[in-house]
């Protein structure tokens, strides 16, 4: 059953972090698609919310805060701000862009978690979680990283690999570090409260793998199987941290929610807070209704690395409150890169939109449809600024852009504007016109698929349908021997240009309005489309704009070059020195207590590619230390070179061996290591400070 014979849509888009701009792979995962369906069913008359909002809790917030050296606050007022001007500017046309931070946001989780909690949905549990000693924090989600156990990527965070997707909890991460110390976290104990997504595997497999074959598309039902054959964990919803949404418990005072069970809340809370500001009932978006037939239709747009909250998690907290619906569809979009590599925010490796909407200025349209051609909808895709020239110069310049002009130019040329019926319609016309007509319900069903890039080629077919019509009637040509033919010619393109303006509406809305103005006509819903006399006989056109310009060969260098220029600054700082750590006191400094040893005996630790186990001589005993300088050292070649070790290191197991000490290394930018030794013999034992 098509999701067209629904009345009621929920829309949501995943909510941006709030630490830092907005960028093209933003716009091409949740954005762009979200806005093209939003607009379709609205001019289709449905009962449409679309929402979205910045997303303003998590380590992603307070991790970027503390790299400025400001407050969280500070840096979510500040991203919340430039995201929401630049959605706005774009054309995303959202109902409401809300908040996590604001009130009704707080009271809401709040809520949801308190329902849980009296169902005793929760486990309650004491673990031994990473703790960050120098700190003094726990470490959670982002201020953890490890090797994921799963694919291997190196840098995992704590509650997910985003090279793989799966979620993931820190004790999983093989060889974690913390993000703030970059130390080896020690082991804590501390009380969280536990989903037990084990305990809704069953209805989860009924409800995604049984009920959402063939539904979802086949990258995200893919990997909800995957995660549901490897067997779901109870995950925590609450966390050690000082910024977040508190826990509404008097024995959890100081810890926060986890991120991710307030995030998606925040679609609820920014429904009711638009209901609240237009009279509205944010229920009927949201809550199951007595009769089902009314719920409303709830669909998310996200980008690939956050397919398991919408699809396992966030499903689970709704199911278990009991009064919401679930979603219909998950239309998740794989990764756009960049000219041949990932996009990254920091390394700048990025358009960012702000940037984009202040050097193409009134281009908005020109990147919608370019990301629209390419979006990342069944797997990874890519932009190119000689790409973006081409289709924007090839595409809608030259056939969309072109017909256009030509329809209007020619239309004041010989008729002042008026379209009206000469000769009576050829068969070559009526086929035309028929043509005409079969591509709206091509484009509905691929909209109402997602396949959006598919419905975007078939918007364009249009303009190509128009272009060869006026190749093949050559109007210029006639007009002279029967300018009652070019009449019918010219009206039978001034159809297929109206046609174009209503079917333009979903992907380019801002063309859209310049073609009505032309035409000199109100807006028209998408029952129109596909009708071969949507303007009549006697109807004045307006005056031609330029709908497209030509994208320059010194555009788009000049946005190559910013990107080199980043990637020259990146190399400038990989090779510049970290900064300072904070001062110590000379008695912190005395605590420390380093000798000069001498290496007895080296041999490689088994089944390890980093690890060497040293015999030293100390001056004060022989002791075994474990290090990590296996790649840069023979075992052979360092037996008889003096260290400097530090020797009142607490001990520690390193793969089965107790290691006693540390021997201090030189290590630069790109990890290459090499010795900090005396240049002469020194007696072992002898002080280093
Ligand atoms: N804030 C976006 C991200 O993962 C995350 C989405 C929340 S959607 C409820 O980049
Ligand atoms: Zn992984």
């Amino acid at each position: 059953m098509s999701i067209l014979s629904k009345n009621r849509f929920t829309i949501t888009s995943a909510l941006p972090y709030a630490n830092g701009p907005l960028h093209i792979g933003h716009l091409a995962g949740a954005y762009i698609p979200a806005d093209i369906f939003a607009r379709f069913l609205r001019l289709n008359h449905k009962d449409v919310v679309f929402v979205c909002g910045s997303d303003e809790h998590g380590a992603a917030i307070t991790i970027k805060a503390k790299k400025e050296g400001v407050t969280p606050r500070e840096i979510i007022d500040k991203y919340n701000q430039q995201i929401k001007e630049s959605f706005e500017e774009f054309g995303i046309e959202f109902d409401i862009y809300h908040r996590t931070s604001e009130k009704v946001h707080h009271e809401l989780s709040q809520e949801f978690f308190m329902n849980l909690y009296e169902k005793g949905e929760f486990i309650e549990k004491f673990s031994e979680q990473y703790y960050d000693e120098e700190y003094h924090q726990f470490l959670a989600d982002r201020y953890i990283v490890g090797t994921c156990p799963h694919c291997h990527n190196e840098g995992a965070y704590g509650d997910q690999c985003e090279k793989c997707g799966t979620s993931l909890n820190p004790t999983d991460l093989i060889n974690p570090k913390s993000t703030l110390s970059g130390k080896t976290p020690v082991l804590r104990e501390t009380k969280h409260w536990y989903l037990p997504l084990d305990k809704y595997q069953p209805w989860l497999e009924k409800w995604l793998i049984e009920g959402k074959k063939g539904v979802l598309k086949p990258n995200v039902f893919g990997q909800c199987q995957s995660w549901l054959k490897s067997g779901l964990q109870p995950r925590s919803m609450t966390r050690d941290l000082d910024w977040g949404v508190d826990v509404p418990l008097e024995e959890a005072k100081g810890k926060k929610l986890y991120v991710w069970l307030d995030a998606p809340i925040g679609y609820i809370s920014a429904t009711k807070q638009w209901a609240l500001d237009n009279n509205q009932d944010w229920e009927k978006y949201w809550k199951k209704q007595a009769d089902t037939s009314d719920d409303s239709t709830l669909i998310h747009f996200i980008g690939k690395d956050n397919i398991v909250f919408h699809c396992i998690t966030f499903p689970a907290i709704l199911h278990a409150h009991g009064d919401y619906i679930l979603p219909e569809n998950v239309p998740a979009n794989e990764f756009l890169n960049l000219e041949g590599d990932k996009l990254s925010t920091s390394r700048n490796h990025a358009v960012w939109l702000h940037e984009y909407l202040r050097e193409f200025s009134g281009k908005q349209d020109e990147l919608r449809y370019v990301l629209t051609s390419i979006l990342p909808e069944t797997s990874d895709s890519e932009f190119t600024w000689k790409d973006f020239q081409a289709r924007v110069n090839n595409e809608l310049v030259a056939i969309f852009g072109n017909f256009v002009n030509r329809v209007m130019v020619l239309s004041h040329k010989y008729f002042e504007g008026q379209v009206s019926l000469g000769e009576a319609l050829t068969e070559g016309d009526q086929a035309t016109l028929d043509e005409l007509a079969s591509y709206p319900p091509l484009i509905s069903q691929t909209i109402a698929q997602y396949r959006f890039r598919e419905a975007l080629s078939h918007f364009m077919n249009v303009a190509r349908l128009g272009n060869k019509y006026l190749a093949d009637e050559e109007p210029w040509k006639v007009y002279k021997e029967n300018p009652e033919r070019v009449k019918t010619v010219m009206y039978v393109a001034a159809q297929i240009v109206a046609n174009l303006a209503v079917l333009s509406q979903p992907f380019l809305p801002k063309t859209a309005n310049k073609l009505f103005a032309m035409l000199d006509m109100e807006s028209q819903d998408w029952s129109r489309a596909g009708q071969q006399n949507l303007i009549a006989a006697g109807h004045v056109l307006s005056e031609a704009q330029l709908l497209f310009e030509k994208i320059t060969d010194e555009q788009v260098d000049f946005q190559l070059q910013k990107l080199e220029e980043a990637k020259t600054k990146n190399a400038a700082a990989a090779a510049q020195a970290e900064p300072a750590k904070a001062n110590i006191t000379y008695e912190d400094f005395l605590k420390m207590d380093i000798r000069v040893g001498t290496i007895l005996e080296a041999e490689k630790v088994a089944k390890t590619k980093k690890l060497l186990k040293l015999k030293i001589d100390t001056g004060i005993d022989q002791r075994t230390v474990v290090s990590g300088i296996a790649e840069f050292f023979n075992p052979a070649d360092i037996v008889g070179k003096q260290v400097s070790i530090l020797v009142n290191l607490e001990p520690r197991v390193i793969k089965g061996i107790t290691s006693q000490g540390m021997i201090l290394m030189a290590e630069d930018a790109d990890g290459r290591l090499d010795f900090v030794n005396p240049t002469s013999t020194i007696k072992p034992g002898s002080s280093v400070r």
